[in-house]
């Protein structure tokens, strides 16, 4: 039977490259189809994990900065929604072709790569952006006209022989030349494993798992579709219960740390993104099992949406308890991966709970407020 791939390659305009840019879709075609050439999804262990770890990195990174440009630009307005202000400038420049080179055009390396690419899978690039090209003269067309009326409103529990190296984000540790050996991008976890240097948590995650033959297999099991279902459920979160949970605590109380201001409005827009995702969560992701993608075990999966929500404790016990206690199913879930990897579940989070005490102290009582507030 003929593969059948869903992908919208017309609306929005953006989604042209769906079938490209879906990292669990793209590793499955690699692995399921014995005719695809190895290069790209090669076997070699180290290769693979670079690969995950650039893939995890489009997503909280170059992805998020060009679909949140075109979707703040081109297709909020296309669906009767507000964008924001400061997305909006970049968009009225973006309209000539002109402007597009501005934004590309410092960036000789990315421009050949792109073209290498392009090169690389001729004739089909064009043939799948043909609808792109196609709708870009409408679309540019149709926001010369709407222009000034749209107002731009593991630790692993498998007995691993490893080392833990604490890099102090509030002190900026992660800034330091040493750091940046291991991680260019000046972000926490990352991992060496001898010379081999790798960061993003999900890339991260997926190595131990494959590299430490101690590992029990349903953290990340070898079957191709459940791995195929622990990716897309990886990816779902980078765009989704990330955004929502992390946007949240950093906006309400973090932003300061990094000298920046407290920012309610994106406050609120991330907890809608949270409760959005934890509303998925509850009926989709945790239908099927006690764990995510219909699993009675927990895989790398659990654990990484599940400290993703443990920043929440962050909050005051109101606002937390407000947020959570609708998705009785996802709270069941969160004591039954913390159960799952006890005692090591609490020992990880002993740093946060040692800052939840320090934080609620400063903040103000929150009773009957509708909506979060800043808080420090
Ligand atoms: N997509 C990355 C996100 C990494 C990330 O956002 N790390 C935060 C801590 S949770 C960090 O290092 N923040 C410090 C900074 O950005 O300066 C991953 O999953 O590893």
């Amino acid at each position: 039977m003929a593969l059948k791939v869903y992908a919208d390659r017309i609306s929005p305009p953006s989604r042209a490259i769906l079938i490209f840019c879906n990292h669990a879709i793209l590793i499955y075609l690699s692995c399921a189809f014995p005719g695809v050439a190895n290069h790209w999804y090669p076997g070699d262990l180290f290769k693979r994990a670079k690969i995950h770890s650039i893939l995890d990195w489009h997503h909280s990174n170059l992805r998020r900065g060009s679909a949140g440009l075109s979707f703040n630009t081109i297709v909020a307005p296309l669906k009767g929604l507000p964008s924001y202000a400061q997305v909006t400038k970049e968009s009225e420049q973006l309209q000539s072709e002109e402007d597009g080179h501005r934004i590309l055009g410092p960036y000789k390396k990315v421009l050949q790569w792109m073209e290498d690419t392009k090169s690389a899978t001729a004739p089909h690039f064009d043939e799948v952006h043909g609808v792109l090209f196609k709708s870009q003269k409408g679309i540019r067309e149709w926001m010369a006209t709407q222009s000034g009326k749209t107002e731009l409103k593991s630790k692993m529990v498998n007995g691993i022989d490893f080392e833990e190296i604490r890099v102090d984000i509030l002190k900026n540790q992660q800034y330091s030349p040493e750091y940046k050996a291991i991680n260019p991008m000046y972000q926490v976890p990352a991992i060496a494993d001898g010379r081999f240097k790798l960061f993003e948590s999900h890339a991260i995650l997926i190595y131990i798992s494959c590299a430490f033959p101690g590992v029990a297999s349903h953290w990340y099991p070898s079957d191709l579709s459940k791995r195929a279902k622990i990716h897309s459920v990886l990816d779902w979160h980078h765009s989704n219960l990330r955004r929502g949970a992390a946007g949240l605590v950093f906006n309400t109380l973090l932003a300061p740390i990094k000298g920046l201001p407290l920012n309610p409005q994106a406050a609120k827009e991330s907890e809608q993104i949270l409760i959005r995702s934890l509303s998925k969560l509850e009926n989709f992701w945790l239908k099927d099992g006690r764990f995510l993608v219909g699993s009675s075990q927990p895989s790398i999966a659990d654990l990484s949406l599940v400290c993703e929500l443990m920043q929440l404790e962050l909050l005051s016990e109101e606002d937390r308890h407000r947020i959570l206690s609708p998705y009785k199913k996802v709270l069941q879930w969160m004591e039954d991966t913390k159960s799952a990897t006890a005692p090591h579940f609490d020992e990880v989070h002993r740093v946060l709970f040692k800052a939840q005490k320090g934080i609620r102290e400063r903040m103000p009582t929150q009773s009957g407020k509708p909506e979060l507030k800043s808080k420090m």
